[in-house]
């Protein structure tokens, strides 16, 4: 269990003597079957469950000591031990027990903390960054759930190139790309499968609607499998017959991912590599097209740290797992972007998506 012994130490680091995760369960348990995870800095992590998830708890978590709890008294099967009493009364009763008096906390609805505060006094500090940078770098376990999950958007991007011809509408692709994913291994997808073709094509956050694909257009495919929890996402951008404008913005989108690809690296700042693309985007005379940031980290979540963008102040740290995906949308030509999911390397980094039929 390397994710507790890293979170013990930054809870010691920070004087803290215990942790109380009600955000990040599934990343500190390996499962969804949790309320709540208390880990105190010297002693064993408790796992907090609701009755009717203790059969799931039990198969699934990798924290042993599981307590559940019924707000009414249900009678129990053979061998099922629950603590008739709210959840927060559950965990107040956890941490009594521990005798912390110094307790971070990731978050949570207000009220729910307020009512474990007023059973159990001490001080609480609410820390979700204290496991957003454990999260951040990822264990070569992890590494590999990322790698799956990279590899099953590869064959669904790869089915989507089979599939791109005039006539065909947005949903029929984004159904086959899902489809083929699902036998794969994936879970579902970490967001709506975007195909976004002509004058979807420059809206960065389109989905796939009934439009019919046709000649002269840009087509752009955002997809992510879900692998154990782990997500990927992946982008390319398909042309049918397409004007020299299209392919231009295309060439320049492919530039800029190279370009900030090249950068990437251990201790190098994410704001660097935004600039990289940015820059190139820019020397092309794009530069007010680009509109988001060039990439955002990627986990148990679509969306996690670090963040790339203009402002931001994360550094790159191998281990880390994140997109690099510039993009360009003009409205009335067409839009494109590109994108990979990557881990960070001390010299460099691992491409994990590769879609072997695209260029
Ligand atoms: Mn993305």
């Amino acid at each position: 269990m390397k994710k507790i012994e890293r979170l013990k130490e930054e809870l010691e680091r920070r004087g803290l003597e215990a942790y109380l995760s009600v955000r990040n369960t599934r990343y500190l348990a390996g499962t969804t079957a949790g309320k709540a995870v208390i880990v105190p800095v010297d002693g064993e992590p408790v796992f907090v469950c609701s009755r009717l998830e203790l059969e799931r708890a039990r198969r699934e978590s990798q924290i042993r000591d599981i307590r559940a709890f019924s707000s009414w008294r249900a009678p129990l099967q053979r061998g099922e031990r629950v603590f008739f009493m709210e959840p927060w009364q559950l965990i107040a009763k956890v941490l009594e027990e521990i005798g912390t008096r110094a307790i971070g906390y990731d978050g949570g609805d207000r009220n729910f903390i307020r009512k474990i505060r007023g059973l159990h006094e001490a001080s609480y500090l609410v820390a979700p960054e204290v496991i957003q940078n454990l999260r951040m770098i990822k264990s070569p376990e992890e590494l590999n759930l990322l790698r799956r999950s990279a590899k099953i958007a590869s064959l669904g991007m790869n089915r989507a190139a089979e599939l791109i011809e005039p006539g065909r509408t947005e949903l029929e692709i984004a159904a086959e790309i899902e489809y083929e994913m699902r036998r794969a291994g994936s879970e579902g997808t970490p967001f709506p499968t975007i195909v976004a073709s002509g004058s979807n094509s420059w809206l960065p956050h389109s989905t796939a609607t009934s439009r019919k694909l046709r000649n002269g257009e840009l087509i752009v495919i955002d997809l992510g499998a879900t692998f154990n929890g782990y997500a990927s996402d992946m982008t390319r951008t398909f042309a049918l017959s397409p004007t020299r404008k299209q392919l231009r913005i295309l060439q320049v989108v492919k530039g800029a991912q190279r370009a900030a690809l090249e950068r990437i690296k251990d201790g190098v700042t994410a704001k660097q590599v935004d600039a990289a693309a940015r820059k190139f985007i820019g020397r092309a005379g794009f530069g007010q097209f680009f509109n988001h940031g060039t990439g955002h980290g990627v986990g148990l979540e679509i969306h996690e740290a670090p963040s790339l963008y203009p402002l931001s102040r994360d550094t790159l740290r191998s281990g880390m797992v994140l997109t690099v995906e510039p993009g360009i949308y003009i409205p009335g030509a067409g839009g494109a972007r590109w994108e990979d999911t990557i881990a960070v390397k001390a010299g460099g980094y691992e491409t994990l998506t590769q879609a072997d039929k695209i260029l």
